[in-house]
Formats: C-alpha cells, sequence, structure tokens
C-alpha cells in the first residue's frame, strides 16, 4: 500500500524519495490512543459497504497499528496519504494485497506476519476507502474538566520535606504501565512510583529543580512535587488526546512560573500555570507546510525546548517543518516567530552555549539550526539517514573544536556539526566527521562534559546482539575503533528482547545509567556503568520496574547537559 499509493498531490510528492526501514517502521507503528475514541462514521456511497461494527473495528486497528506513519487524518507522515481519492482508485482487492504482503518501501506485512487475518485485511482494505473519521476536538473546557489540584500550592511544603539528593533523582519512564519510578541516584533505590498518563513518554523538570512534568501519550500531564517526604502528584491535566512533549518556563523571572505541552491531537500546544497546570492558553498549528505551502491538517507539535536566557519556548511542528518561537512574557499579547525549516521535525537539543537549538529533520535528513538570540534558522545541515538525535551530544572535537552529534535510525553513523561560528567558523554548522557505530536503529546518544566517552544505542536494530549492547566511542582518540559492551547480558533477566536505551548521566558525570527495555510480562533492568572504567557498577532489578525507556537525571534535565 505504502509505495504505489504515492503518486497523488505534493505531500505525497514529499515522501516519496525514501523508503522507510525496518526500524523506523517498529518506532512509528506504536499504538495510539485515538483507538478508544468514537468517531463518526461517513456515508460515501462509493465505498466498499461497511456495518457499523464493521468500521468501528477496522478505525481501532488503523489508530493502534497505521496512524502513526499515515496520520490521524491519513493525510501521510512516514507512511503515503490514504484518502478515497487516492485508495479508490485502487481498489478493494489491489489494497488487501498491499496490507497483506506489505512494500519493500516499508509497509508491513500485517497479512503474513500474523498481526492481521485475512478478514481483517479485508476490513482494512475496504476501510481506507472511506472517508477518514475525525476524532474529536479538545479545547480549553475540555481540558479544565480533566483538570485536577490534588495538593493546591498553599498546602505544599515550603522547604524540602525529604533527605534525598534531589539534583540526583532520575524519573524513569514505567512506559507500559502509565507510572514514573523515581530513584534516588546515590542509593540507587526506588523513592516512589508515582501514576501517570498512558505509555507514558517523557519527564522534564523546572528551573528550580523542584517540579517534575511528565507526559503521557494520551496528553495526560502529571506534576510531581519533589519537596514532599515522597515525591506525588500535586496537580494533572489532559491537554490533547495524544501527545508528546513537555516543558517549562527557564529564563530569569520566569522560573517554576509557566509549563507548555504540545499534542498530537488536536494539533496544538498549551500554555499552563506552572505549579498548578491551570490552562492558560490553546494555540493551534495547522497551516501550511514549508516546502509546498500546502495546508496541513494535523501538524503534530514534536519537539519542545526552554529557552535558558529569554522568555521563549521552541516548539517544533512535525509535518509543516516549522519551528515556532514562542515569547511567553506577555500571554495577551502573544509573539510567535515562525522558522521555516524542514520537514518532519522530531527531536533536539541544545549545543553547549545553549544559543543554538539543533533538531531533526528525519524525512529530510536533515538538522536544522535555530539561533535562538536571533531568532532565525541559522543553517540546514545535511547529516545521515533519519537523524534521531534525542538531545544530541555536545563535545570538544579534538581537530574542529566545539560539536553537537546525532545518531541515525537508518544508517549506523554518527554525525558531528561543528557548533562554533567565532571560534571555529569554517566548521560551523557543517559535518566536520562521521563516525561508525554498530548499526541502524539508534534512537540515543550521549555524553557528558566530564566524561570523555560518546555513548551510541541501538535499540531497533534488528539484529539482538546490536540491540542488546552498547557502542562507546573515546574522544580523546575519536578515530580508534568503538568499544562493545553487553548491557543487556549484564542486567542478568533472563528472556526478553533486553533493548538497550537512552544512555542518561548521573549528576557528577561519573557514572551512566542504560535501560534494559523487554516486554511488559518479562523482567527489565536499569544497568549502571562506571564511566571512567567502563565497568559494571550496579543493576537496578525491581519487579515494579516495567519496561524503563526514558531516564531523565533532575539536575542534567533542569539544565540540559548533554
Ligand atoms: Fe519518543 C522524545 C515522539 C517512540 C522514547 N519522542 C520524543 C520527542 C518526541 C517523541 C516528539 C521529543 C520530546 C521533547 O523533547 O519535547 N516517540 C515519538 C513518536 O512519535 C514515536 C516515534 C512513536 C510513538 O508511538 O510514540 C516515539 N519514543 C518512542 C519509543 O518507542 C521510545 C523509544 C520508548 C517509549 O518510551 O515509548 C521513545 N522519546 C523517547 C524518549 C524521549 C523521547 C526516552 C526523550 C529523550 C531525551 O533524552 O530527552
Amino acid at each position: 500500500m505504502a509505495a504505489a499509493l504515492a503518486t497523488h498531490g505534493g505531500l505525497a510528492a514529499a515522501q516519496d524519495k525514501k523508503p522507510v526501514t525496518e526500524s523506523e517502521m517498529r518506532y512509528q507503528a506504536g499504538s495510539s490512543p485515538l483507538a478508544q475514541e468514537e468517531m463518526y462514521q461517513g456515508i460515501n456511497p462509493k465505498s466498499p459497504p461497511m456495518t457499523k461494527a464493521e468500521f468501528d473495528k477496522a478505525r481501532q486497528i488503523y489508530f493502534e497499528r497505521c496512524a502513526g506513519c499515515h496520520g490521524v487524518l491519513r493525510k501521510g507522515a512516514t507512511g503515503k496519504p490514504l484518502t478515497p481519492d487516492i485508495t479508490m482508485a485502487r481498489g478493494t482487492e489491489y489494497l488487501k494485497t498491499f496490507i497483506k504482503y506489505g512494500s519493500p518501501a516499508g509497509m508491513p506485512n500485517w497479512g503474513t506476519s500474523g498481526d492481521l487475518t485475512d478478514a481483517e485485511v479485508d476490513l482494512m482494505g475496504r476501510y481506507v476507502q472511506h472517508e477518514p473519521p475525525t476524532p474529536p476536538e479538545w479545547g480549553m473546557a475540555d481540558m479544565k474538566k480533566t483538570w485536577k489540584i490534588i495538593v493546591p500550592p498553599e498546602k505544599r511544603p515550603t522547604r524540602k520535606m525529604n533527605s534525598y539528593n534531589i539534583e540526583n533523582v532520575f524519573s524513569v519512564t514505567l512506559r507500559d504501565s502509565g507510572e514514573v519510578a523515581v530513584i534516588d541516584g546515590d542509593t540507587k533505590k526506588i523513592i516512589s512510583i508515582v501514576k501517570t498518563g498512558y505509555a507514558v513518554h517523557i519527564s522534564r523538570v523546572s528551573a528550580s529543580g523542584r517540579y517534575l512534568y511528565v507526559i503521557g501519550r494520551d496528553g495526560r500531564i502529571n506534576l510531581i512535587d519533589l519537596w514532599m517526604e515522597k515525591p506525588d502528584n500535586v496537580a494533572e491535566i489532559r491537554i490533547g488526546l495524544e501527545a508528546r512533549s513537555v516543558d517549562t518556563s527557564k529564563a530569569k523571572n520566569f522560573e517554576d512560573k509557566l509549563a507548555i505541552a504540545g499534542a498530537y491531537w488536536p494539533p496544538q500546544y498549551v500554555l499552563m500555570k506552572g505549579d498548578t497546570l491551570e490552562p492558560l492558553k490553546v494555540q493551534s498549528t495547522r497551516g501550511t507546510t514549508v516546502d509546498t505551502q500546502e495546508y496541513h491538517p494535523e501538524p503534530r507539535v514534536a519537539s519542545i525546548v526552554a529557552t535558558h536566557d529569554k522568555p521563549q519556548f521552541i516548539v517544533n511542528v512535525k509535518e509543516t517543518g516549522k519551528v515556532l518561537i514562542v515569547d511567553y512574557s506577555d500571554l495577551n499579547n502573544l509573539k510567535t516567530t515562525e522558522i521555516g525549516a524542514a520537514r518532519f521535525l522530531h527531536d533536539g537539543g541544545w549545543d553547549s552555549t545553549k544559543r543554538y537549538f539543533l533538531v531533526a529533520a528525519n524525512q529530510s535528513n536533515k538538522i536544522a539550526v535555530v539561533d535562538s538570540k536571533t531568532d532565525k534558522l541559522a543553517a540546514l545541515v545535511d547529516v545521515g539517514k533519519i537523524p534521531h538525535p534525542g538531545r544530541g551530544a555536545n563535545f570538544v572535537h579534538p581537530k574542529f573544536g566545539p560539536v553537537w552529534a546525532t545518531g541515525h535510525l537508518g544508517d549506523e553513523t554518527i554525525s558531528l556539526i561543528g557548533t562554533d561560528p567565532k571560534g571555529h567558523k569554517a566548521q560551523a554548522w557543517k559535518v566536520v566527521q562521521t563516525l561508525k557505530a554498530q548499526g541502524g536503529g539508534n534512537l540515543f546518544i550521549k555524553t557528558h562534559p566530564k566524561s570523555s566517552n560518546l555513548w551510541v544505542d541501538t535499540p531497533l536494530n534488528p539484529d539482538p546482539k546490536i540491540s542488546q549492547s552498547i557502542a562507546v566511542f573515546d574522544l580523546k582518540n575519536i578515530d580508534k575503533p568503538y568499544e562493545v559492551l553487553p548491557i543487556g547480558e549484564w542486567a542478568g533477566v533472563g528472556e526478553g528482547a533486553k533493548r538497550i536505551t537512552q544512555p542518561e548521566y548521573n549528576r557528577a558525570g561519573d557514572e551512566i545509567w542504560f535501560s534494559v527495555w523487554s516486554a511488559k510480562n518479562q523482567q527489565s533492568a536499569i544497568v549502571i556503568v562506571d564511566d571512567k572504567t567502563r565497568k559494571l557498577k550496579a543493576v537496578i532489578k525491581d519487579s515494579r520496574l516495567i519496561t524503563p525507556t526514558g531516564k531523565f537525571n533532575v539536575y542534567n534535565t533542569q539544565r540540559d547537559v548533554y
């Protein structure tokens, strides 16, 4: 279905060039919480007949399996557009073949893999010829209905009530249990398990380091107060029906004052009060794409970052390929600067000076560099296939000076980009060196100002040997081959996928934590490695550590140390 349908319109044209890799497909094809939403079945007499029950079942399968790639409204994203003008011309038999057998361009073989029965393949072949149902909007009134202040600010502690060294606390995503584990980095003991949103995604930390903001894929934000004797939720809200990103104001005089979250559906971002999550302003991201200038009805909000020395959030919009710089100093007269970058914006991080934000435009194989001082695009840098930096890694290259590095989902390379236009002008915003790591399927890389190691994960590589280990480069001898550490084996957890993901440093920068990510019904773990010796230091195993993925050290997240 994916390859053959890519013939209509500019959206399709922009996507024709690159087949989707298996790693990327596995990454994108996560279940959407929208599967649970009731939607209206439009009647088009030309579409193949479907009962309401069939339509509802197909809709659920679509949102569980297909929406991540083809988009909520089937306008296309990583996968091709599947609107009825295209699909009806193909016909049911043709579509069924694609769904059953897949395509070399990345469409999974849903039928022959056993994921869908022949009856379900037939159902989906008919479903995609119907008008895409639109999930409901989610406005201020809906948000307010879900907004809860669990402990009002005046009833919260006025000083830290526990003896934890908060700067070395970690918030660990427990993806499939919809919780975070708050872990004491000094003792490596779990302080508390806090209930959060569905398939919880990331945590961010307020400017003071007191509050944790956690967002679930279902758009639920939990505000956790680390000053409580036992850190727990103090407020909660649902800002959309599906979301991935959250951050909090960092500028002087705005510390802990505001929060921002971006939704995948509806396509919007929301500004909130930092200590209560009271929603203050909802801004839509619907608009035109950066290249073909077509209207896009569902441009999802990808990463959001707070600038440290200016009252602004940098909001990266996926499908339109635009970066919005939102000045939050006056919410009634909100100033937004729109920067045209490239499609599809995803994740990114600051350079070491925190002036430049570098964000992956993953379908363009580019990194967009945004200058937060001038509010302008500084450069678009060509990198490897499907860049996926996480927040990237900053270090001083022995020859080329300060660089920021990204890995890639689609190949084994690490691109090092010069980030010092003053001191190293010739290298600025150019790939100065390309390293080769273990293989494709990389998601996160990490180093620390006090370290000379660069850690590269490969959780989505199809070879278990590669997905269960980590590659580490010596930044002092950057041309030396990388070393491979068998983190999955070190975890000692027995059977399981044991995908090693998201390296994260402790406060001191002398140890590095890895998630050993297995299925929900299998044992997972966190493996901690001594950064200097690269030897195993500790393993955290606990039956409550269900599917750990992202880990966020309070100090490093609060200050963007990476
Ligand atoms: Fe993520 C960050 C979206 C799948 C773990 N992920 C992000 C960000 C976005 C995003 C937009 C940037 C947030 C920010 O900085 O404000 N992620 C998506 C998806 O749309 C996608 C591809 C599919 C989905 O269904 O959600 C997806 N992500 C995953 C996973 O499968 C991962 C590996 C495991 C999990 O927990 O679900 C995963 N994403 C992460 C992590 C970060 C992240 C750990 C933060 C990294 C960091 O160091 O900041």
